[in-house]
């Protein structure tokens, strides 16, 4: 049987409902609850049910935007308290990531953020809609070991081929992920490629442990 607050957290983000979502958000954090998979079962599983319901006409624009605003407003509540509960240790590597400029979808980038941060990683986010010279510089402030790129609309995704040209003389390696991405296109633009936020992890992982310049 599922844990009914799951489908709680799933239908908050259904019905958009900022409240709810950042009540049951509060309580889940409160309770103690392994917090990755309320994140993965709950409210992602509720945004990507919006997903299904905009793609079959269901929903329109403003029931899209209302569950993105509940979705961000529960992750605003979840993750300092993932951070949180880690403490302060060495990080695995340290993750610059965003949203390619003119890309306005960040839902999915800042679940990976999350979930690397949850895995160890140092987590420097820069949002939705960044433009390239802004993830290489914060790269260099930083000294990333990995830029983390986004991109959900097939218009946008080759900017994530800009930023694979741009990093080719330095350190840190590019990931890159987001619906209409796929391995053979990483490949082709040099890439490390993640379907989905927990293979966003391994990928990440298998990146700052493979030998430098490989
Ligand atoms: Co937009 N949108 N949208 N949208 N939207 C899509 C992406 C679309 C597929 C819907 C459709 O038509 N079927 C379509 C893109 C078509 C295409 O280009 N192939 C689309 C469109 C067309 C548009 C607009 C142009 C609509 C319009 O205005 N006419 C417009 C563009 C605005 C812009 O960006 N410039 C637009 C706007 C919006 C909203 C603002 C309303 C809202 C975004 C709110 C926000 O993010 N703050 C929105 C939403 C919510 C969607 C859908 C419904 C859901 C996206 C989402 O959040 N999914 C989406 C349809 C769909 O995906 N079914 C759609 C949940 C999320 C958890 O999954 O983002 O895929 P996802 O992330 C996954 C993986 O992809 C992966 O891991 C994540 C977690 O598992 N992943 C990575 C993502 N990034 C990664 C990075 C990695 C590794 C893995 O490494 C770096």
């Amino acid at each position: 049987m599922q844990d009914p607050s799951f489908s709680e957290m799933r239908q908050s983000i259904v019905d958009g409902d900022v409240e709810v979502a950042e009540r049951i958000a509060r309580e889940v954090v409160a309770s103690g609850t392994d917090l990755l998979p309320a994140i993965d079962e709950g409210f992602a599983a509720g945004i990507r049910e919006v997903g299904r319901l905009w793609e079959e006409g269901e929903y329109f624009l403003p029931e899209l935007v209302q569950s993105a605003v509940a979705m961000k407003a529960a992750m605003a509540i979840v993750q300092p308290a993932l951070a949180a509960r880690r403490g302060p240790r060495e990080p695995l590597g340290r993750v610059v990531i965003g949203t390619v400029q003119g890309d306005l979808h960040d839902i999915g980038k800042t679940l990976v953020g999350t979930l690397l941060g949850a895995h160890g990683f140092e987590v420097h986010d820069l949002g939705a809609d960044v433009p390239v010279e802004t993830f290489l510089s914060r790269a260099r402030e930083v000294k990333a070991d990995i830029v983390a790129a986004s991109a959900l609309l097939t218009t946008t995704m080759v900017v994530q081929d800009t930023l694979a040209r741009a990093l080719s003389s330095g350190t840190a390696k590019l990931l890159v992920g987001g619906a209409p991405t796929t391995p053979q296109w990483a490949k082709q633009i040099g890439a490390a490629h993640a379907e989905n936020a927990m293979s966003a992890v391994a990928a990440a992982r298998a990146l700052v442990e493979a030998p430098a310049g490989s």
